[in-house]
């Protein structure tokens, strides 16, 4: 037999190439290296820090899968080893990885011209411009069609646009935002790039989170926004809600690896934790309900990444499908929810300290679960698949 190694249980490493191995690699290094340390200030001021962008884009970890235009063009299961490293030590990080890699420099890359990727894609790749995207709207989150943002053709070239847009990862400190709206011309949903310092633009923090802190969320107010139609407009998509979606895809692609990273950080620190502390004269981990925690946790994160993996083969190949990215969406946030707030109980009253890591990662976990298309939204498009009866509305 082979040793069993807790913290590869189903021996996924070896299921990778080299050189996805060596990505993973640089993203452990760093995200240990380098963020860990300041995740727990971070969390606690729900602060930005200016360096994380250009030190991911200095090691090729921003718009990975894009070819050309500065990105490193790695395949999807090195984009999803990633967001696991980045993910295991803060959601917040892997968010942030993930709304200027795949939805932000993805919208430009998928729907823009080729001057809007040459003004943005290189430098975003470096971490010097922050993308955000603005598709949740104050009164349509789950149902975006309903979206009240609108764009007007005012001739001369001008575009206008006006609405709002709420819970935006990144904005506040966005230069540019991918803001999705109505067109009144044809009533379609279309994509918009609008930068920073535009009139009637702005991006106000939402304070006083109490979850997700170390990812900075914003709003965006347009109010009588001017843009040019040949520079904000993204041409090259079909008009509908596809667009933003196919951008989705990709990002709750890489959640779906993300929320298994989580979930590994808390059965590492669990683990630790019940070998350390005795009750009863003995350690926890000694304990039958305790071990029935961590065996629950750890079969479900070895399942999970199993999923994610074969997902990431299946997007990589070309045969993967929305609906595979939301059974995995789905499923490993949720057992990545459920078990963090299991394993949490390990920790007893110090669960109240945020000395330790399990707390902070399920209560990310709960945001993670959520935006992307909650739980429910993604039962009920697997639940469309499997019956070919839509159960939205
Ligand atoms: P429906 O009529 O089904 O579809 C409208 C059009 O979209 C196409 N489509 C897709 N295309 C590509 N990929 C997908 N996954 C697609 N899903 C749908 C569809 O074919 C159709 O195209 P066409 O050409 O016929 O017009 O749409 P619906 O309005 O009935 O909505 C269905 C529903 C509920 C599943 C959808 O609205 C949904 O997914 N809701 C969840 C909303 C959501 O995920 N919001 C995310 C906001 S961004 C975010 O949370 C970022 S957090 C980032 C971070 O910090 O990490
Ligand atoms: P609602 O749609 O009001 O849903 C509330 C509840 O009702 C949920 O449980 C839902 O499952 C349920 N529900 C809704 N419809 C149905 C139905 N038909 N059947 C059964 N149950 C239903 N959005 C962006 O565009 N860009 C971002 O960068 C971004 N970042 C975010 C960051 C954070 C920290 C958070 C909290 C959110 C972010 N979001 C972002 C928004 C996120 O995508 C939405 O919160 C999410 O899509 C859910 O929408 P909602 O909050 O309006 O909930």
């Amino acid at each position: 037999f082979a040793k069993f190694d807790w913290q590869d249980p189903l021996r996924v490493h070896e299921q990778l190439t080299d050189e996805e191995k060596a990505i993973q690699e640089t993203a452990y290094d760093f995200c240990q290296e380098t963020l860990a340390p300041k995740v727990t200030e971070m969390y606690r001021n729900e602060s930005w820090d200016p360096s994380i962008l250009p030190a991911l884009g200095e090691l090729g970890l921003l718009g990975p899968t894009i070819k050309g235009y500065g990105c490193a063009g790695v395949n999807y299961v090195s984009y999803g080893l990633i967001t696991r490293e980045l993910e295991r030590v803060d959601s917040g990080f892997r968010s942030m990885m993930s709304v200027q890699s795949s939805l932000s420099m993805g919208s430009i890359y998928q729907f823009g011209t080729e001057a809007q990727k040459e003004k943005y894609l290189p430098r975003m790749a470096k971490g010097e411009l922050v993308g955000c995207f603005g598709l949740t709207e104050p009164n349509h989150g789950s149902d975006p069609s309903g979206m009240e943002t609108w764009a007007e053709d005012v001739g001369d070239g001008e575009i206008l646009l006006n609405g709002s847009k709420t819970w935006i990862s990144s904005s506040p400190y966005a230069d540019l935002a991918v803001v999705w709206a109505r067109c009144k011309w044809d009533n379609k949903v279309r994509g918009f790039i609008v930068e920073k310092g535009t009139k009637g633009f702005s991006c106000p923090p939402i304070k006083h989170k109490t979850m997700l802190r170390a990812s900075v969320t914003g709003s965006i107010f347009l109010e009588d926004v001017r843009v040019k139609r040949d520079e904000s407009l993204m041409p090259h998509s079909k008009p509908g809600l596809g667009a933003p979606f196919e951008c989705l895809n990709n990002a709750r692609y890489g959640i779906a690896w993300g929320a298994i990273g989580a979930l590994e950080a808390c059965i590492a620190e669990a683990r630790q934790y019940s070998l350390d502390r005795k009750q009863f004269k003995k350690p926890l981990a000694g304990f039958q309900l305790v071990q029935k925690k961590l065996a629950d946790a750890s079969t479900e994160a070895s399942l999970g990444l199993l999923a994610a993996l074969q997902l990431g083969r299946a997007k990589d190949a070309g045969t993967w499908s929305p609906e595979m990215v939301s059974l995995c969406k789905r499923n490993n946030c949720y057992k990545a929810l459920s078990n963090s707030r299991i394993l949490m109980e390990i920790l007893g009253g110090n669960a109240a300290s945020d000395e330790y890591h399990i707390p902070r990662h399920a209560h990310n976990l709960h945001v993670v679960h959520t935006y992307e298309g909650t739980y429910d939204i993604h039962g009920l498009i697997l639940g469309k698949a499997l019956t070919g009866e839509q159960a939205f509305f």
